[in-house]
């Protein structure tokens, strides 16, 4: 009954007594697990959040493919080039699932590419990082799919029904990611004097940006209190952070590497690590377009957009044809 446990206007939900009638009995449906789907009546706030988050995913998606695309042509052997490639053609999928159960709740394909074109829409900090050796391949595969697993396993229990089914096959092929990067770590990791080095220094430049992944700390997350009541979010920023940190850092100590953070402690009352917050000026500096490679990776969409304009034309004059040559025959 969490609509009953909103009563607070702190966070800016609205408590049960101020709802309509209809929106008293959307929050119900909500609360007795109940999935929402398309046509369904939804508040009109609750279908602007998820367009929100689920285009950010999608944006995510496909601008993610960009850092580990920069690789497939330098992977070290044609097994690791032919893994690499599979997993960036399935982001491109994800993409594709996100976008499509974005459209279900009424905003347009080339609605949401204008949206990221122009800057208006965000994607992933996390993408905004250059990879620079083969290591950072490793590290964005166990740290970066960690973390969206993370996230991501929790929303396929989310309240829309197309975002939940989407969140399912999304997060099997996470999972394979997540192990190809650890896989590729354990390799570096145990491999020669100067290959460990790199696997440090991967993780050394990726520790803080992952963290970042899980959004700005609880007191300072905008959206948090309404997505979950809504449960378009199922756990905290914190709550989640938290989780990826406490499954990280034995991983790390089996790979024989070192966490880049003086304070991390196991803290025994509290059965998980303390650990330090990322630098929270860079993550705005990010989010705000300056980090090191936002111009780049903004850059490659909307070449990408404008390159592929020949062939989204080629695509329509043919369906246009098609159609009059079916009424014609009709
Ligand atoms: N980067 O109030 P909150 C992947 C924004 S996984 C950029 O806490 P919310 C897989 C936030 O949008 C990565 N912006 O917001 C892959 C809001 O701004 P707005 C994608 C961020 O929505 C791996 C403002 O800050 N996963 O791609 C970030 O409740 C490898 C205030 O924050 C998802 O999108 C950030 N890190 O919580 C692909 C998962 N954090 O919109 C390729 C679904 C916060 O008001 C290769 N999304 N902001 O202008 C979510 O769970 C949520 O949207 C959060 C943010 C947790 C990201």
């Amino acid at each position: 009954m969490y609509a009953q446990m909103v009563k607070t206007d702190s966070t800016g939900v609205k408590s049960i007594d101020d709802m309509s009638e209809q929106e008293a009995a959307f929050q119900a449906r909500i609360d007795r697990d109940e999935k929402i789907e398309p046509k369904e009546w939804m508040p009109d706030n609750y279908r602007k959040t998820l367009i929100r988050q689920i285009s950010q995913h999608a944006h995510s998606e496909i601008v993610g493919q960009l850092p580990e695309g920069n690789w497939i042509s330098r992977a070290p052997t044609l097994e690791r080039k032919a893994i690499l490639l599979a997993k960036v053609q399935d982001e491109a999928g994800h993409g594709l699932y996100l976008y499509c159960a974005a459209e279900t709740l009424g905003i347009s394909r080339d609605e949401m590419f204008d949206q990221l074109h122009s800057g208006k829409a965000k994607y992933s900090s996390i993408f905004n990082y250059p990879t620079l050796t083969w290591a950072d391949i490793g590290a964005v595969g166990w740290l970066v799919d960690g973390a969206a697993i993370m996230n991501q396993v929790p929303l396929q229990r989310t309240s829309y029904g197309p975002y939940a089914r989407a969140m399912v096959r999304i997060c099997k092929e996470e999972s394979f990611h997540q192990r190809q990067g650890f896989h590729i770590m354990m390799k570096m990791a145990k491999g020669t004097a100067a290959q460990k080095r790199m696997a440090q220094d991967a993780l050394n430049r990726f520790w803080g940006p992952s963290l970042m992944m899980f959004g700005p700390s609880d007191k300072n997350s905008v959206h948090s209190a309404q997505s979950m009541a809504w449960k378009i979010k199922m756990n905290t920023n914190d709550e989640l952070r938290q989780k990826f940190v406490d499954q990280t850092v034995p991983q790390a100590e089996y790979l024989g590497l070192t966490v880049p953070d003086d304070t991390l402690a196991w803290n025994e009352e509290k059965q998980g690590y303390d650990f330090a917050d990322p630098d929270w000026d860079e993550f705005h500096a990010v989010l705000a377009g300056n980090g090191p490679c936002n111009k780049e990776r903004l850059g490659a969409r909307v070449t990408a957009w404008e390159d592929g304009k020949w062939f989204r034309e080629g695509l329509l004059a043919h369906s246009k044809k098609r159609a009059a040559i079916a009424s014609d025959a009709a």
